[in-house]
C-alpha cells in the first residue's frame, strides 16, 4: 500500500533483528533511517524530526527492558509513537438522538461524493433502523447530482436535490427531510477560492453540523494535511477521512493529519465500491504502515465473509500443492465478496515484498473470462498453457495475449499469496507478533 516506505521498513528492521542492546551506536543509523523513510513517505520534516527524538528517547531509556532482543524493541517502539500520533484509538461515529447532520467537504476530487455515500451505507450496516437520507449541494459540476443519485441507488438510500438552484437553498430543504441522519455532498474547492469558502461557511451556518468532516487523499501526502489545517481555519472541522488508500497512496496524511488539525481521522476509504470503508484503525493503519499486513482487518473480513467449509477446502488444496485455475476462479469470486481485491491483498503480510498483485475489477472480469474460455484439463491445471493455447484463449475470451500473459503471472504469484493467508492463523498465534499488536 505505501510502496517505497513499507519496503524501507521491512530493510530496517531486518537490519536491526538480532541485535542483543539498544545503544547510542546501533539506534543512530536506524534513527537516521526512520527520519528518511518517513520523510520519504511525504510526512513534515518537523513531524519526522520529533518523531524520531521521541523513539530515540524511548529507547535508550528506563522504559525498555534489557531482557529483550533489541531490534524487536524498536520495531515496537516506532509500532507504538506511529500509532500513537495517529490518536490511538478508533473514533467511533455518534449520533445524536435527534437528527444528526454531517457535512462533508475537501478538495476536488478528492473522493466527497463517494465518501457520502460510503458514509450512509455504513451508517446502515452498523446503526440498525436508523434512516438515512443524502443531499446534493454540490451544484457546481452539473453531472454532481446524477453521480450521487447513482450510488445512492446502490444502497437504497434517498437524496435530496434541486437542480439550478443554490446550496444554501438545497441545505435548508434536506434539513426539513424526515431522517435520523443527513449526509451533505458538498462541491470541491481550493482554499484559495474565497467565494467557494464562503459559500461553504454560508451552508455551516444553515445546517449547524454536529460532523464536519474533511476528505482527504491519501495520494498527495503533505499538501491534504496542509489544506485540512486551512479549511479547519475557515470552516471548522471534526474530523477527516482519508481516502485512496488502496492506491499509491502516501503516509504522510495518515501520519500527520491528527497532529496538525489535532481533529481525529474518523473514516478511511480502500476502494471505489460503497462498501470499501471503515473506520480509521490508528493501531492497523501502523500495522499497514510498517508492513505487518493489516492482519487484523483481514482477519475480520475474512471471518465474516467466507464461510469455514470453502475455508477449509481450499487450505486441503493449498496443503497438496494442487492450486488450480479452477480455485483461482472460485478464489476470485470469494475475494469479490469480501471487498476490492486490491485492498485485501494489500493487507496481507508481507504483500509489500511480493510486487504488484493489485488487480483491478476490470482486470478480475478479463481473469475470469480467460479461465471460462479453458479446457476442463487447462483448468485444472493439467497441460501447460503453451503459446499457442494462450492465443487460444484470448481469442475466445475477447481479451489480449497480454491479458493471458498476465493472468498467468499473476496466478503464480497468487498461490504464494495464498501459502501466507494459510500462514496467517499460525502468525496469530506467534507471540511475539501478538504482544507488538496488542501493545
Ligand atoms: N480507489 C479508490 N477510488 C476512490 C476512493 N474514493 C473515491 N474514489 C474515486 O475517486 C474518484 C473521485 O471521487 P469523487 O467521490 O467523485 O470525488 P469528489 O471529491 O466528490 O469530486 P468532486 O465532486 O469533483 O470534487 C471517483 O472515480 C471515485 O470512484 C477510494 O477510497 N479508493
Ligand atoms: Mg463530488
Amino acid at each position: 500500500m505505501f510502496g517505497k516506505l513499507t519496503e524501507k521498513f521491512t530493510n530496517l528492521f531486518a537490519d536491526l533483528k538480532g541485535k542483543k542492546q539498544l545503544t547510542e551506536d546501533n539506534i543512530q543509523k536506524a534513527v537516521r533511517d526512520v527520519r528518511l523513510a518517513l520523510l520519504d513517505g511525504d510526512v513534515s520534516y518537523k513531524i519526522a524530526s520529533q518523531f524520531v527524538s521521541r523513539v530515540k528517547e524511548k529507547a535508550l531509556g528506563d522504559e525498555v527492558l534489557r531482557s529483550v532482543d533489541a531490534g524487536d524493541q524498536f520495531v515496537k517502539l516506532v509500532h507504538d509513537e506511529l500509532t500513537a500520533l495517529m490518536g490511538s484509538e478508533e473514533v467511533p461515529l455518534r449520533l445524536k438522538a435527534g437528527k444528526t447532520v454531517i457535512m462533508i467537504c475537501g478538495l476536488q476530487g478528492s473522493g466527497k461524493t463517494t465518501s457520502s455515500a460510503k458514509l450512509a451505507h455504513y451508517i446502515q450496516k452498523n446503526f440498525e433502523g436508523k434512516k438515512v437520507v443524502l443531499a446534493a449541494l454540490d451544484l457546481q459540476r452539473p453531472a454532481a447530482i446524477d453521480q450521487l443519485e447513482t450510488l445512492a441507488k446502490q444502497i437504497d438510500v434517498p437524496v435530496i436535490a434541486e437542480r439550478g438552484s443554490s446550496p444554501m437553498l438545497v441545505a435548508k430543504k434536506a434539513l426539513e427531510a424526515d431522517c435520523d441522519v443527513l449526509i451533505c455532498d458538498t462541491a470541491g474547492r481550493l482554499h484559495i477560492d474565497e467565494e467557494l469558502m464562503g459559500e461553504l461557511k454560508a451552508v455551516k451556518e444553515i445546517l449547524d453540523p454536529q460532523e464536519v468532516l474533511f476528505v482527504a487523499s491519501a495520494t498527495i501526502g503533505q499538501d491534504a494535511v496542509k489544506t485540512a489545517a486551512e479549511f479547519d481555519e475557515k470552516i471548522g472541522i471534526t474530523g477527516s477521512i482519508l481516502t485512496m488508500l488502496d492506491g499509491n497512496a502516501r503516509a504522510g496524511a495518515a501520519i500527520s493529519i491528527l497532529e496538525v488539525t489535532k481533529k481525529p481521522l474518523k473514516f478511511e476509504g480502500v476502494g471505489e465500491k460503497v462498501d470499501a470503508f471503515q473506520l480509521f484503525n490508528p493501531k492497523s493503519m501502523a500495522d499497514r504502515i510498517l508492513g505487518f499486513g493489516d492482519v487484523i482487518n483481514l482477519v475480520k473480513k475474512a471471518e465474516a465473509n467466507i464461510e469455514k467449509s470453502e475455508m477449509e477446502e481450499m487450505e486441503k488444496k493449498l496443503k497438496k500443492g494442487s492450486f488450480s485455475y479452477e480455485d483461482y476462479l472460485k478464489q476470485m469470486k470469494m475475494l469479490s465478496r469480501m471487498g476490492s481485491v486490491k485492498g485485501l491483498l494489500s493487507m496481507m503480510p508481507g504483500a509489500s515484498q511480493m510486487g504488484d498483485l493489485e488487480m483491478p475489477e476490470k482486470e478480475m472480469g478479463r481473469a475470469k473470462a480467460i479461465i471460462l474460455s479453458m479446457t476442463h484439463k487447462e483448468r485444472q491445471g493439467l497441460e501447460e498453457l503453451i503459446p499457442s493455447r494462450r492465443h487460444r484463449l484470448a481469442r475466445g475470451s475477447g481479451t489480449h495475449i497480454d491479458d493471458v500473459n498476465k493472468l498467468v503471472k499473476t496466478f503464480k504469484r497468487m498461490g504464494s499469496a495464498m501459502k501466507q493467508m494459510k500462514g496467517m492463523k499460525k502468525m496469530m498465534k506467534d507471540p511475539q507478533l501478538r504482544r507488538m499488536m496488542n501493545a
